[in-house]
């Protein structure tokens, strides 16, 4: 564990707009000390309040404005502050400052989020994550905008509110939040060939993490690189986490969204209170300019990925996540990101995505922040002074002084002045271009499945079950069967197996689709979005597949002891002291809230009871050794709770030890039926248990045994 890096640049400034009611007397917002917050002024104690109560007036209007809008997509979200750390340097393709000094520690502020669902909804849904990170850099302030997934359902920004006016609750009846299994969603899809690739990863397990801090982020679009020579380089970024990318599984995830629905958000919290910072490798993909034409698919076409045995990524610093806000509201809801606030040494591509994307980002905060001057909440201020002669507006902060607001001008000396570029001022790069002026889309962008196919054929066999599950999950909730048809019809382009068995499920037919399938007028210079069958350059790429990520840590990895009174108090602290050393959290789970007498006397106090929790919430379990606490669990009281403990875990493919004296559980519960060997199943009688549970433990879970787990239930 280390420890909170307790102050930045940034925190320090946050700090001098922070206040603390410690010590302090009530007041009103005009400064004066309340007396008596209780009562309003009345015409006598029985009578009608007074309208001069100015006291309850200010109280209720500012109540009465406490909300803005949320976020039209991306609403549900958590952040941390933390440090970037450069490992190396990047000067030979950028001069962005805080990519070339190797050491240097820049300060972030990292917002995650889910896309569909409201403020309220829950963090489990199947859906992208957003990773949006701000770097508060010496140059100002740098934000990658950035999402779990590395491609995206669209290829032009003028088709987004189409895709979120299909997947959002239906207009109708606002019907169903936070999902995308329902009509409108597919209808769209299905006529949306260009969205298969997402769409794969949307269906994967990708789609619902363990938690922020075992997803990956990617930069989506092709962004370019200048150099101090003014070398142009097309680059690709990525977050690593640290812990290896895992998921939950969709039976988990409806679970939990019951039983937790902050489960994200609480695991961020918790993790970093912990000292247990989320860790990720941040890494480039670079293509000098001259090689953009390389590929079998355009860099500028962002439903594509590079794969990483075509361009490895580079791995060149880490971002940790050390510190939670103090405020949800002032830092997470009011921090607002925009992928155009660039730094020297970083520039746009012509990604038609992105570039819609460079309007709509302020534009959205005009609406959601209320006015031009929200750059000056202290989340959203740059850590670099800002000079300019922009002025007013509503709720401006800035107190600007002098009679100049305008340049050039002589009474100021001419300040402030621009900066050449020698002095960091910033330029675009110049690019040459030249072109007729079209509404259209570029041919190199038309095939949709040959990166949908590398998706789904670099997914391991239990990865691809559940990809085939969710996609007879979401279908099934389609009401319309022409739909349905039409987008098995898509999946038959991926893979034809795939879509025999969603169509099985569905009770409907695999037809060959005709298109094109838009409805456009005969004269459109759109280009039929037909992809003829091709095959993508790399077939197989291990780096799509969960399966290849890091499997050596438990750190952060939450571990249910499950026990009652006379629970061995040697076994419960030799294995905790084992697990903790490893950085992971061992919660304490009886069959109520009243504490625990352990065999020497001694008590325990439960964080949980076997009724306030689920397995679902916990990435193991240890059943605590002992017969009397055994012979406890078993009374009718708890024994239905905690078995249906123990099978869920265990049909979720986790790791389960059970300790000495807990024969009668193991025999009782599902566990007691399997027939195969289960590296992730540990029994009193293993000599090696707590290391053999630990190593279980790191491997996320068995899920190839999932089909033998779930034939025991
Ligand atoms: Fe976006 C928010 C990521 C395409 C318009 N977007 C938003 C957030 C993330 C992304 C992470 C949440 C930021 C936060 O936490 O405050 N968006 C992406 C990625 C995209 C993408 C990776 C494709 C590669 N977005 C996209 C398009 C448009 C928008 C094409 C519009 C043309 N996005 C917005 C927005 C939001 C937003 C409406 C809502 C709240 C906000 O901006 O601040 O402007």
């Amino acid at each position: 564990m280390k420890d909170p890096k307790k102050t930045n640049e940034k925190l320090d400034q946050l700090e001098s707009h922070s206040t603390s009611n410690d010590q302090e007397m009530l007041t009103t917002n005009q400064g004066l000390k309340i007396n008596n917050n209780q009562d309003s002024l009345k015409a006598g104690d029985r009578g009608a309040t007074l309208l001069e109560d100015f006291i309850l007036r200010e109280k209720i209007t500012h109540f009465d404005h406490e909300r803005i809008p949320e976020r039209v997509v991306h609403a549900r979200g958590s952040g941390a502050h933390g440090v970037f750390k450069l490992t190396k340097s990047l000067a030979e393709y950028t001069k962005a400052k805080f990519l070339t000094e190797v050491g240097k520690e820049t300060p972030v502020f990292v917002r995650f989020s889910t896309v569909a669902g409201n403020r309220g909804s829950t963090d489990l849904a199947r859906d992208v994550r957003g990773f949006a990170v701000k770097f508060y850099t010496e140059e100002g302030n740098y934000d990658l905008v950035a999402n779990n997934i590395p491609v995206f359902f669209i290829q032009d920004a003028i088709k987004f509110p189409d895709l979120v006016h299909a997947v959002k609750p239906e207009p109708h009846n606002e019907i169903p939040q936070a999902q995308s299994a329902h009509d409108t969603f597919w209808d769209f899809i299905s006529l949306m060939p260009e969205s298969m690739h997402m769409i794969m990863w949307l269906m994967s397990d990708r789609a619902i993490p363990r938690s922020f801090s075992r997803m990956e982020g990617f930069g989506v679009h092709s962004f370019k690189f200048i150099n101090e020579e003014g070398k142009v380089h097309f680059v690709k970024f990525h977050f690593k986490p640290k812990l290896g990318v895992h998921s939950v599984a969709w039976d988990e995830a409806q679970r939990i969204s019951g039983v937790d629905p902050d489960f994200h958000k609480r695991d961020l919290w918790e993790s970093i209170e912990n000292g247990m910072f989320p860790e990720w490798d941040f890494g480039v993909q670079l293509i000098p300019e001259e090689d953009e034409d390389k590929f079998d698919f355009d860099l500028l076409d962002p439903t594509k990925i590079v794969p990483e045995e075509e361009v490895p990524v580079q791995l060149v610093g880490t971002l940790t996540l050390n510190k939670n806000p103090e405020n949800f509201f002032a830092e997470t809801e009011q921090i607002a990101f925009h992928p155009g606030h660039i730094v020297p040494g970083i520039d746009f591509s012509n990604d038609p995505l992105l570039q819609g994307r460079l309007f709509s980002y302020t534009d959205t905060q005009l609406i959601r922040l209320g006015g031009p001057n929200f750059h000056e909440i202290p989340i959203n201020r740059s850590i670099k002074t800002v000079h300019n002669n922009q002025r007013d507006g509503y709720m401006r902060q800035q107190i600007a002084k002098g009679k100049v607001s305008y340049e050039p001008n002589s009474i100021g000396g001419g300040c402030p002045f621009q900066a050449m570029m020698s002095e960091g001022g910033f330029t675009s790069h110049q690019e040459r271009v030249s072109g007729t002026k079209v509404r259209q889309r570029s041919e190199s962008f038309v095939d949709h499945y040959s990166q949908a196919k590398l998706f789904y054929n670099s997914q391991s066999e239990p990865e691809k079950m559940h990809l085939q599950n969710a996609l007879i999950f979401e279908l099934s909730k389609v009401t319309m069967p022409e739909i349905r048809e039409r987008m098995v019809g898509q999946l038959a382009f991926i893979d034809r197996a795939l879509a025999f068995k969603v169509a099985e499920n569905l009770g409907v037919e695999v037809k060959e689709l005709e298109f094109p399938n838009q409805s456009l007028p005969a004269d459109s210079n759109h280009v039929d979005l037909q992809s003829e069958e091709r095959e993508a350059h790399t077939k197989i790429s291990g780096a799509l597949s969960m399966q290849n990520t890091i499997k050596d840590t438990i750190k952060g990895r939450k571990i249910g002891f499950i026990m009652a009174n006379g629970a061995d108090a040697g076994a419960i602290n030799d294995l905790k002291t084992k697990l903790e050393a490893e950085n992971a959290v061992v919660e304490i789970i009886g069959p109520s809230m009243a504490p625990v007498k352990t065999n020497d006397g001694s008590s325990l106090i439960p964080k949980h009871s076997l009724t306030s929790t689920a397995s679902v919430c916990f990435d193991a379990l240890f059943i605590a050794a002992g017969e009397d606490s055994t012979k406890e669990l078993l009374t009718p009281l708890h024994k239905h709770r905690v078995l249906n403990f123990i099978n869920e875990a265990y049909k979720h493919c986790k790791a389960i030890y059970f300790g000495e004296g807990t024969e009668p559980l193991y025999t009782n519960s599902n566990v007691g039926l399997k027939q195969h060997e289960d590296p992730a199943i540990v029994t009193w009688d293993d000599a090696a248990g707590a290391d053999k549970f630990i190593k279980a433990i790191a491997e996320h879970r068995v899920w190839h045994l999932e089909l033998e787990r779930n034939a025991q239930n």
